[in-house]
């Protein structure tokens, strides 16, 4: 393997505790062992591999940055590890972890009441309940207050109507939470508040259908949901968010595996290009001892390490409780560009064989692509550093 001269560049190592070491050994060896020798046929299937998920949570990696309810309480540096370790196999397999962990887990975790908490994160850190996280709809993503989605108070219970779309797991899912407009005098006249709903994928109206054609993402499921006349018990609320910064607040910790997640799938493609640059010989002599591709291979793994450094530098101050959604965005923006950038040139590096599944940087690529799109576009994370420099808001 190539990693360790990658590691042994910048000794990434001598940041990170014991305990975070261990985190990031036994996810890199769950990836290595349960997913990749699985994944290129899978993306190819279209394939989402359910069986695995109760391993991911015997790991302890589901919901792991929570504290009780069988969460396993580990830092955010921890956390970040473990998703950057299953994004070096597939951002879909990173996908799940966020869905089931940093959205549905944390939404119940930060909003739920004690009997919500008991009754779902237990299941859902075990790996034997999923979660999905019901935001985006149809109409688009970047603007989650213009949602028309609604919920409308029927005697102690409420009935949820309306649609969403790109929901990641909702077909499998045992539990949604699913935002909603509320309309309540108790928010004023006309005015209507977002709030949070439970709701167990097995109520009448709730249908969740997959969403075909992805040439991104193959090996991991994202669905339309309708919503139809969804009838809820008083308790379906989440009692602890009121407005879009409920949601947001959800979306801050995804967001923050990303910074992460994206650095793993940079850094496969960076291992698969440097082993190629040494084995593979053009004109003579390996296409490594050309200035040109050294000169590329620098400037990957320039930005691996810079990268790298941003997500310690993050998650650091995650766990210090001072991390703010701006400086979320400078990571997620950062990484998963340069990540991009990174695939791009590790192809180069392949050769006409870099375009076929007997590497994993198309894929990896193609995945990047969900990832530049989805918790926050990259125009999006743009606009509100644009906004915290300038004071001025342009959305
Ligand atoms: P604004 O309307 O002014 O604010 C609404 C309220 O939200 C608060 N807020 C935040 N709170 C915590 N963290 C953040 N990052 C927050 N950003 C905003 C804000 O303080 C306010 O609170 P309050 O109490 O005053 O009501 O909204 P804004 O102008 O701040 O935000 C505009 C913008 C564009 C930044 C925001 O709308 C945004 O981030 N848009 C992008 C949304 C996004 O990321 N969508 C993609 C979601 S991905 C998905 O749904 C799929 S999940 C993955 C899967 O299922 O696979």
């Amino acid at each position: 393997t190539t990693a360790p001269r990658i590691d042994q560049v910048f000794d990434f190592d001598e940041l990170l505790s014991e305990e975070e070491r261990g985190w990031q050994q036994r996810a890199r060896a769950f990836a290595q062992d349960r997913i990749l020798p699985i994944i290129e046929d899978d993306f190819e299937q279209k394939h989402f591999r359910k069986e695995l998920i109760p391993e991911l949570g015997a790991a302890g990696f589901l919901g792991m940055h929570l504290s009780g309810y069988g969460c396993a309480g580990a830092g955010a540096v921890s956390y970040g590890l473990v998703c950057l370790e299953l994004e070096a196999a597939d951002s879909g397999w990173r996908t799940f972890v966020s869905v089931q962990g940093s959205l549905a887990m944390s939404a119940i975790h930060k909003y739920g009441s004690e009997e919500q908490k008991q009754q779902w994160l237990p299941g859902m850190a075990k790996g034997e309940l999923i979660g999905c996280f019901a935001l985006t709809e149809p109409q688009g993503g970047s603007d989650p207050a213009a949602m028309t989605t609604v919920a409308r108070r029927d005697g102690d219970g409420w009935v949820l109507d309306g649609a969403k779309r790109w929901i990641g797991l909702a077909s499998l899912a045992d539990v949604a939470v699913v935002w909603a407009r509320v309309d309540d005098p108790a928010y004023g006249e006309g005015a209507k508040a977002v709030r949070g709903f439970l709701v167990p994928t097995t109520t009448p109206g709730f249908t969740a259908t997959p969403i075909d054609g992805k040439l991104s993402m193959r090996a991991s499921v994202q669905c339309d949901i309708e919503l139809d006349g969804v009838r809820l018990p008083a308790d379906a609320i989440l009692p602890g968010a009121e407005g879009l910064s409920g949601p947001f607040g959800c979306l801050n910790e995804a967001r923050y595996g990303i910074v992460w997640g994206a650095m793993g799938a940079a850094r496969s493609c960076l291992e698969v290009a440097l082993d190629r640059s040494i084995t593979r010989e053009v004109f003579g002599k390996p296409i490594g001892a050309n200035q040109l591709t050294q000169a590329k291979l620098a400037d990957m793994l320039l930005e691996v390490e810079k990268g790298m450094l941003l997500a310690l530098h993050l998650g650091r101050r995650k766990e210090a409780g001072r991390l703010t959604p701006a400086q979320i965005s400078v990571g997620k923006l950062n990484s998963v560009r340069e990540a991009l950038a990174i695939a791009h040139e590790a192809r180069t590096i392949l050769g006409g064989d870099g375009i076929t599944n007997a590497f994993p940087v198309m894929r990896h690529a193609a995945n990047l692509e969900s990832v530049r799109t989805y918790e926050g576009t990259d125009e999006i994370h743009q606009l509100i550093l644009g906004r915290a420099l300038t004071g001025l808001n342009a959305f």
